[in-house]
């Protein structure tokens, strides 16, 4: 791979992935390594923009798709895809499988035309690696804070999205790494940084000084 790896956080609200994401990005300054935290919707200046109508307004489920995905094609050609090819990490909080887990598996969009608008927004740009982190509806609504519309949304509604990641997780499973959510946050680093040294040989699993 000639580029720097591009991992992707993903999970119901409250599931941690912020948390997580940014845990991540301290790891990778302290280890000096050239990186980028980023989150989807709001990553580009369009997205930003957009960021209070997506979370807020009442939209038609293609309205908020399309908006998404503009969001999307601007992230990529202008600041994800650039900071691979120099050279940076770059840690994305929320990518297209949230666009299949929420306007595909919950809101019933058809998957085959949302693989193929994600593929069309990220000029086939994949993750290296997705971190899904799992947790049932109840316990990662209750660490949310009920700040847009879509954690207003009824318990069935996120059942559907969480089932949904599970069903993505399966068709491409050396992408995902799957974790139980519910775990202390320190096992979730622990068992995040086993992975990273797997798959790129950073740090010693283990080792205190992290
Ligand atoms: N959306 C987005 C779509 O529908 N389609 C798309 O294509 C895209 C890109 C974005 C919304 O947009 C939708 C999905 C979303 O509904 P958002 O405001 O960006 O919304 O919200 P989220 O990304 O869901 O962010 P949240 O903050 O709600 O969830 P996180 O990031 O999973 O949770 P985090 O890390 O902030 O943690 C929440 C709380 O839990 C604690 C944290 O300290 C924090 O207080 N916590 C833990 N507590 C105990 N144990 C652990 N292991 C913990 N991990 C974290």
């Amino acid at each position: 791979m000639n580029r720097a790896p591009f991992i992707t956080f993903e999970g119901i609200e409250g599931a941690g992935k912020t948390t997580l994401a940014l845990w991540l990005a301290e790891r990778l300054k302290e280890a000096r390594i050239p990186h980028l935290f980023t989150y989807e919707p709001g990553g580009s200046e369009i997205g930003y923009a957009l960021r209070p109508l997506l979370l807020n307004a009442p939209l038609e489920p293609a309205t908020e798709l399309f908006l998404f995905l503009a969001d999307r094609a601007q992230h990529v050609a202008r600041t994800i895809r650039p900071a691979l090819e120099q050279g940076t990490w770059v840690l994305c909080d929320r990518y297209t499988d949230s666009t299949l887990a929420y306007q595909g598996y919950a809101r019933g969009l058809d998957l085959h035309w949302l693989r193929i608008l994600n593929q069309l927004a990220t000029d086939g740009l994949e993750p290296d690696l997705t971190v899904l982190i799992d947790a049932p509806v109840e316990v990662a609504l209750r660490r949310a804070t009920q700040r847009n519309r879509f954690e207003a949304q009824d318990v069935a509604f996120h059942e559907a999205v969480r089932q949904g990641y599970l069903q993505e997780s399966k068709r491409a499973p050396q992408r995902f790494l799957v974790l139980d959510g519910t775990q202390p946050l320190s096992v979730l680093q622990e068992q995040l940084i086993t992975e990273l040294q797997a798959r790129w040989g950073l740090w010693q699993a283990g080792r205190r000084d992290r």
